[in-house]
């Protein structure tokens, strides 16, 4: 009666359901680098360096924990770089009853798990992910009969569910749900940023990080120096010292921007909480007891347990209640080509520059890079949301499509037509120098509307508006946007659009 095990990448837990009732002396856990699922999206070369030496390192432990396990590297031999084939050859060589998985975060592959019975001829046990918080089936139930799915009302269900941040009378410590309003400040100048930590280099590191070198020389970004933890050990190593130095200005800086300042004061966990090796109510009780310690304040532990909690539950419940119909919407009919800058190529755009570069050194920017620069900016543009959509997937190590997809297409583009998003996130020029020094940087000037040295994002928001004028105009929660565009009268009106295109062409011919 012995079972096959599968760990998939992002599924490195010892507390994983597929390893739940774990035979030692019959069972085999089998983990696997494949080709197919590192080609398929082009990822950054730090995401594989990073999966492949947790998963190496994941497999390490299941051994010295007594088990047995099939590990494939990238480069056996024998390795034929996809699920199905693998699975097959281990099946014909170990001869188990049954398969047991757990359920994957890609629509893509649940389609293949669920064909696994035919085509191995064994049972295949696909189990439910208990690393969430919430299950598929509670999220359809809270949905079920709402017009608009609010995050923030969902949220206060988890809170309540797992009595987080509540008072003896379950009600919310404080009195708020919400502390947003005391948050989203640019930075303060003279404010020190506690520097990163870093982790020694394994031997399995330097071997991976060769093979990468080696094997993915065509994809974006750069490799070294690499400072991702691999283990749990230090993945709560990182998680510890989130909390201790950062989490207390967390709330207050999360939306700033700082050129050179890739991290500021978030707490760069979601790469080792979407591969397993931390867990959300770990991370959320952790936050908790800092607030009740003393150590943090309201503002930025409620701020950062939201962020968890509310919203990557949020996003996971989207994606599986719409999917497969989610992955084809692209509701403002988005067709434009992804700009070569996407990729490192030269732009004039700073806030573009910078994000771009961050995300090509660390395979990481933060949310509001990734909201209001990337996103905002393909957004006003109509890029194509397929192109944007694999971009995110490809340049972030956390990035998997549960939590890519409605992220990018529902949050960042508005492509879901209003599922996640009430309102569009576009903005001007305006935001980006409220909430950042980049404009100061910049050849453009945000002040300036049109002609040349004009910031292209201040004339793309008024043309993205009026381009989609019909969908906007009633939005009740843009009630003075069109009337201020009103007011421009024609001529300021028909300049702003002139100055979109020439933008727009220069888009095209990647010279903005
Ligand atoms: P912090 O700012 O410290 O936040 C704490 C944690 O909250 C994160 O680690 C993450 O687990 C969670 N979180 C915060 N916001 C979200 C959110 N909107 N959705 C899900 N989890 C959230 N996050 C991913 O994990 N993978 C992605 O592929 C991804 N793609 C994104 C694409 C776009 C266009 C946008 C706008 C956001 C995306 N996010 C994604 C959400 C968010 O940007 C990242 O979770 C965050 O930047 C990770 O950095 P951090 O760990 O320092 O987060
Ligand atoms: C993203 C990724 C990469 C780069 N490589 C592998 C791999 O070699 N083996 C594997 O099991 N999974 C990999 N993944 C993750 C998958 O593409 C996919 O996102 C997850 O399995 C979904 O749960
Ligand atoms: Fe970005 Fe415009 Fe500021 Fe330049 S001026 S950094 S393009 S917002």
């Amino acid at each position: 009666m012995s079972a096959l095990r599968l760990i998939l990448a992002d599924q490195l837990s010892h507390a994983i359901s597929s390893l739940e009732g774990i035979n030692a002396e019959e069972d085999v856990v089998m983990l696997c680098e494949l080709i197919e699922e590192a080609r398929y999206v082009k990822h950054h070369k730090k995401k594989i360096a990073f999966l492949f030496s947790a998963m190496r390192h994941f497999a390490e432990e299941l051994e010295s924990n007594g088990y047995a396990v099939r590990y494939i590297k990238l480069d056996n031999l024998l390795n034929t770089g996809n699920f199905d084939d693998e699975i097959k050859r281990a099946i014909a060589e170990i001869k188990p009853t049954r398969l047991i998985v757990t359920e994957p975060g890609e629509y893509r592959i649940l389609q293949k798990m669920k064909e696994w019975p035919n085509s191995f001829g064994i049972p295949v046990d696909i189990l439910n992910d208990t690393r969430f918080l919430t299950t598929h089936a509670e999220f359809a139930l809270w949905a079920q009969g709402k017009m608009q799915l609010r995050m923030e009302f969902f949220y206060r269900e988890v809170r309540k569910k797992y009595r987080i941040l509540l008072d003896s009378d379950n009600k919310p410590i404080g009195g708020k749900w919400n502390y947003d309003k005391e948050n989203r400040k640019p930075l303060k100048s003279g404010l020190k940023i506690p520097k990163r930590i870093s982790h020694k280099q394994s031997s399995i590191i330097k071997e991976v990080l060769k093979l990468v070198e080696e094997k993915f020389p065509d994809h974006f970004g750069i490799l070294k120096p690499f400072h991702y933890a691999v283990t749990r050990d230090q993945a709560l190593i990182e998680l510890n010292h989130f909390i201790d130095e950062l989490l207390p200005d967390f709330g207050s800086y999360q939306d700033a921007m700082v050129a050179g300042e890739p991290y500021l004061y978030h707490s760069l966990i979601s790469s080792y909480l979407n591969a397993g090796l931390l867990l959300p109510l770990e991370i959320c009780k952790a936050a908790e007891a800092a607030y009740r310690a003393g150590k943090a304040p309201l503002n930025s532990v409620e701020g950062f347990i939201r962020q968890i909690l509310g919203w990557r539950e949020y996003i996971r419940g989207i994606y599986w209640l719409y999917m497969p119909e989610y992955g084809e919407k692209n509701d403002l009919a988005a067709t434009a080509p992804l700009p070569d800058f996407y990729w490192g190529k030269k732009t004039d755009m700073f806030c573009v520059a910078e994000t771009v570069r961050h995300t090509r050194d660390h395979a990481y920017s933060h949310h509001i890079q990734r909201l209001m620069i990337t996103g905002n900016f393909a957004l006003l543009t109509g890029i194509n949301v397929k192109e944007v959509q694999e971009w995110y997937l490809a340049v972030y190590s956390d990035a998997y499509e549960w939590v890519e997809m409605p992220n990018t297409l529902g949050m960042a583009l508005f492509g879901d037509g209003g599922i996640v998003a009430s309102k569009p996130y576009a903005a001007s020029g305006k935001y980006i120098r409220r909430m950042s020094d980049y404009c100061d940087h910049c050849r453009y000037d945000p002040n300036v509307m049109t002609g040349d040295n004009a910031c292209p994002f201040n004339a793309l928001y008024w043309d993205f508006l009026v381009r989609h004028e019909k969908k906007f105009r009633g939005n009740q929660r843009m009630p003075y946007i069109f009337s201020t565009w009103d007011r421009f009268g024609t001529e300021k009106q028909q300049a702003i659009r002139n100055q979109a295109s020439v933008t727009l062409q220069k888009m095209k011919e990647d010279v903005l």
